[in-house]
C-alpha cells in the first residue's frame, strides 16, 4: 500500500485526536525510510487555503482541494495523511472517489464531542459556546460520522482506558505493511 503510495484520511471533531495521531505515524513511517506527507489546517488553511472560513461552501471547497492534492501526492508515490475535520460525509467521499479502490483508507477518530470539549486545547469550545465563535462544529454547526470508514479509532478500550495516539499510531501502521 505505502509503496504505491495511499491516503490516510483522518475525520472528528477538533481535539478528537486526529493531527496527534497523524503526525506521531508520520513520525514512525519517516524513521522507515517511507515517502510521507502530512496536510492538516496548519499547512494548509494558511497557505493554500487562506482565502476560505468555516461556511458550508468554504469548508466543501476546503475539503475539495485538499482531495485533490491528496491525490496529486499519492499517485507521486507518497503515504499522505489528512487531518481536518471534513464533517460532510458527501465531501469524503467525493476525496475518496479520486483514488483507487484501497488506496483510501478513511480514519475515523471516534471521540466523543464530551471528550474533545473538556480537552480544549485552543479554548474554542468555550468560546463557542459562549457564543464567540458562531458555526463551530459539534456545537452549532454539523458532524456528519463516517458510517463505513475503513478504521474507526476510539478514545476508550472495553474496560474503559483511554488509548494513547501511540497505540492508534501502531494499529494504523500495521494496517499498511
Ligand atoms: C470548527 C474551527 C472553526 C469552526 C476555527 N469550526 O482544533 P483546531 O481549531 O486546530 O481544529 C479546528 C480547525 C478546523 O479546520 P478544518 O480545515 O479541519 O475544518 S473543515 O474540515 O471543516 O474545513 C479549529 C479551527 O480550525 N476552527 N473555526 N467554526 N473548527
Amino acid at each position: 500500500l505505502g509503496q504505491r503510495g495511499c491516503v490516510l484520511w483522518f475525520t472528528g471533531l477538533s481535539g478528537s485526536g486526529k493531527s496527534t495521531v497523524a503526525a506521531t505515524l508520520e513520525h514512525t513511517l519517516h524513521g522507515l525510510g517511507c515517502a510521507t506527507a502530512l496536510l492538516d489546517g496548519d499547512n494548509v488553511r494558511h497557505g493554500l487555503n487562506r482565502d476560505l472560513g468555516f461556511s458550508a461552501a468554504d469548508r466543501e471547497e476546503n475539503i475539495r482541494r485538499i482531495g485533490e492534492v491528496a491525490k496529486l501526492f499519492a499517485d507521486a508515490g507518497v503515504i499522505t495523511l489528512v487531518s481536518f475535520i471534513s464533517p460532510y460525509r458527501q465531501d469524503r467521499d467525493r476525496a475518496r472517489a479520486l483514488l483507487a479502490p484501497g488506496r483510501f483508507l478513511e480514519v475515523f477518530m471516534d471521540t466523543p464531542l464530551e471528550v474533545c470539549e473538556q480537552r480544549d486545547p485552543k479554548g474554542l469550545y468555550k468560546k463557542a459556546r459562549a457564543g464567540q465563535i458562531k458555526g463551530f462544529t459539534g456545537i452549532d454547526d454539523p458532524y456528519e460520522a463516517p458510517e463505513h470508514a475503513e478504521v474507526a479509532l476510539p478514545a476508550r478500550d472495553a474496560s474503559g482506558r483511554p488509548y494513547q495516539p501511540q497505540e492508534h499510531a501502531a494499529s494504523l501502521l500495521r494496517m499498511l505493511v
